[in-house]
């Protein structure tokens, strides 16, 4: 599996045509910048934003972007091979996000052509891939996506909007429409243990109104498993990595979880209580994957040892 634990809390897609976004996007804070060359991009700029964003990876990174990933035009565009084949020459080509990947041959075949095209130079480099499940068809075939190229795949990501546009469903502010979709997706992630489940974009970004409604479907998201989300504007970044981050409450809960535990163990005792609550393997379980998650958000839970 490819599976590395990088942190992706927040995926900001950049419209690889545009000079002025991949300018910007080079000044912010952010786990993922994703170079779009699909959907904000027009046909007859294809070319350019192509060449645009090789130009923009081949930069030295900036220094608050954590990974600088690209996402390509679908397979079934036909634009795809182009696309790798520009990109794959670039040293600093990491991660590639992958639209409507509706079968296990859409991975097989972006996998075949990074074979071909990467230089033997950045071979030691390997390239990660995120799909993204936007269609009835992609839902169906999850688990033989998931199992297509499980050396390059690292996460999934929902795209609710082609998705709706596939059902013939309309987007509501509850988001239950979506809920089958986004519950499917996380569950299969988890089974084929992917480290990035990335949810759906909100797509109105300028209001305090429009803020609530990040925070409301953040939450959602996270409940139901994601640990990251799309992003379309500067302005969602620091919401959505803070709260796919563990709060300061949890990482205490968890640590003096962690602590207490070995204590209880020297006693012999599997299960016990801690703020008369029963604790046990699943818990302790649980405390331990918010301490790591902490650690990898760099949150310090360091001092926090020391405390308890
Ligand atoms: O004032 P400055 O120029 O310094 O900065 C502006 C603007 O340039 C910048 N900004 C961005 N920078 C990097 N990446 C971005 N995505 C981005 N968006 C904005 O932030 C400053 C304020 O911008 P603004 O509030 O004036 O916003 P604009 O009207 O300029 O742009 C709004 C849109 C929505 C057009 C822009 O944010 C955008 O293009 N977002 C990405 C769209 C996209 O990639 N769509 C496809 C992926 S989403 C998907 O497929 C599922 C729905």
């Amino acid at each position: 599996m490819a599976a590395k634990n990088v942190l992706r809390r927040a995926m900001l897609y950049v419209p690889g045509s545009s000079q002025r976004f991949i300018d910007k996007s080079r000044l912010l804070s952010v786990d993922c910048v994703a170079y779009d060359l699909e959907d904000s991009v027009t046909p007859n700029r294809k070319v350019e934003a192509r060449a645009l964003v090789r130009k923009a990876l081949d930069q030295e990174a900036p220094s608050g972007v954590k990974e600088r990933a690209v996402r390509i035009n679908s397979v079934s565009s036909g634009l795809a091979l182009a696309d790798i084949e520009e990109l794959a020459k670039s040293k600093n080509l990491t991660t590639l996000v992958v639209p409507k990947v509706d079968s296990a041959s859409d991975l097989t075949f972006i996998s075949d052509v990074l074979a071909h095209t990467r230089s033997k130079e950045y071979s030691g480099t390997p390239v990660g891939v995120i799909a993204l499940i936007e269609s009835a068809r992609s839902l169906s075939n999850l688990p033989e996506i998931c199992r297509a190229a499980p050396h390059l795949l690292q996460g999934l990501t929902f795209a609710a909007e082609d998705f709706a546009l596939d059902m013939s469903i309309t987007r509501t502010p509850s988001l239950s429409e979506f809920l089958y979709a986004r519950q499917v997706i996380a569950t299969t992630a988890r089974a084929y243990n992917l480290p990035n489940i990335i949810d759906l974009v909100t797509t109105a970004f300028k209001s305090e109104a429009d803020q609530e409604t990040l925070v409301r479907e953040c939450e959602q998201g996270k409940s139901m498993g994601y640990n990251g989300k799309q992003c379309i504007h500067p302005s969602q970044v620091d919401t959505v990595q803070n709260i796919f981050s563990p709060s300061q409450k949890e990482v205490e809960w968890a640590v003096r979880i962690t602590i207490a535990q070995k204590r209880a163990e020297e006693q012999g005792k599997g299960a016990w209580a801690l703020d008369g609550k029963m604790i046990d393997a699943p818990v302790e379980g649980k405390a331990r994957a918010i301490v790591a998650k902490a650690e990898l958000c760099g949150l310090d839970v360091a001092s926090l040892k020391d405390r308890y």
